[in-house]
């Protein structure tokens, strides 16, 4: 059994003793625009004895979810945007209230970090209602899309699309959500064909179970007690990146023996947070296992899978959830994860960055992010 409480998204026991938190209280709600947010700091923790890997990347707002992409020769982060809503917790997440993304730009690893503002607010997603989750972006032909879980009129996650002209934005929603999307946290993988597929799905409070028979049903239990574990899903994206080009199939996530993981097993199978990255060829595969909180990887031969499962990639981190991306710059490979160091508080997140090893065997060095 895990260290952790079980309870979706309910806090860890931990006190943060940071002069970064009442700061970010006070500022949640009044930030700047295009704002430079930390100059010329670096992203790993000042001394031997911090007992975190890398600093809060944005100090002054409440960041999460980071998934990062380098257009241009520029390191961009879209992030969740955490705020105190009042919203009371519960296993759903509900206390995940948040209303708005802002981006973030980089010009290299350790330098400055900009914040070009509100990129788009849930007022302006005709169709959505609340709790603007876990985002991703992508660039084709010219235009940038930004990807976003929100819940719907009748209170059930669906996945829309929003454009722009710009990598910072402001996007513009597509008037309906994606045709055939659900659940939560679309993380979208171009390959070097320039083809592209989206992954997404959350249990729990990320209502995947809810269409495991393929019509939405929200009697269903928050996974399966027995049985097979419930797998990702993907699917290709139409040449204008704004639809699925064809049916949404499941992610073949497999054990050491080509078998897909037991329900049970909680501490290797897919529980939200997907994020796939090419490297030497190979497809990785990387999610979060929950209420076990580990970023997890597996790997494969093409981007449709089935990934084999490897290892664990980030250990737990503080705060209930761990979520994750990998990207390339410059030569080396990069995790952005986010913590709870700022706040102690499960929905008041920061972002951080770190340094990711491919070793020659194809396996990642697992990091571990804080110290017990
Ligand atoms: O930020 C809200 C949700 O928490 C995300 O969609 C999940 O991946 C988890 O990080």
């Amino acid at each position: 059994m895990t260290k952790f409480r079980t309870a979706k998204y309910l806090p860890l026991v931990f006190v943060a003793a940071s002069a970064f938190s009442s700061a970010c209280q006070k500022q949640s709600g009044a930030e700047s625009q295009s704002a430079d947010v930390q100059s010329g700091a670096t992203a790993t923790a000042d001394t031997a004895s911090s007992k975190y890997l890398s600093k809060p990347l944005i100090p002054g707002m409440y960041t999460a979810d980071p998934s990062a992409h380098v257009f241009n020769g520029k390191i961009y982060i879209y992030p969740s945007h955490d705020i105190e809503a009042g919203t009371p917790e519960n296993d759903n997440g509900d206390h995940f209230d948040m209303r708005d993304y802002h981006i973030f730009s980089m010009d290299d690893i350790n330098g400055k970090v900009t914040d070009h503002g509100v990129a788009l607010d849930i007022k302006d997603i005709p169709w959505a209602k609340r709790q603007l989750w876990a985002p991703d972006a992508a660039f084709k032909n010219g235009k940038y899309f930004l990807y976003f879980p929100v819940k719907d009129k009748q209170d059930v996650f669906r996945i829309g699309v929003a454009t722009s002209t710009s990598p910072t934005g402001p996007f513009k929603a597509e008037p309906k959500p994606i045709e055939g999307s659900f659940s939560i946290d679309p993380a979208v993988f171009t390959d070097t064909d320039g083809s592209s597929y989206m992954y997404f799905g959350g249990i729990w409070g990320g209502q995947l179970q809810r269409w495991a028979s393929g019509k939405y049903d929200s009697t269903v239990a928050p996974e399966p007690a027995s049985g097979n574990a419930l797998a990702p899903k993907m699917a290709k994206m139409r040449a204008d990146m704004l639809g699925f080009e064809g049916p949404v199939k499941d992610v073949q996530l497999l054990d050491e023996n080509g078998k897909p993981f037991p329900a049970t097993e909680h501490n290797k199978r897919f529980f939200e947070a997907a994020w796939v990255h090419k490297y030497n060829g190979k497809y990785y595969f990387s999610y979060s296992t929950g209420d076990t909180h580990n970023i997890a990887y597996a790997v494969g031969d093409s981007p449709t899978g089935p990934f084999t499962y490897k290892g664990v990639l980030l250990n737990p981190v503080e705060g209930w959830t761990n979520h994750h991306s990998v990207v390339e710059f410059k030569g080396k490979w990069y995790l952005f994860y986010h913590d709870t160091e700022t706040s102690g508080k499960t929905h008041l997140r920061n972002v951080k960055v770190t340094e990711l090893t491919h070793q020659p065997d194809g396996t990642i060095k697992t990091i571990t992010a804080v110290k017990s």
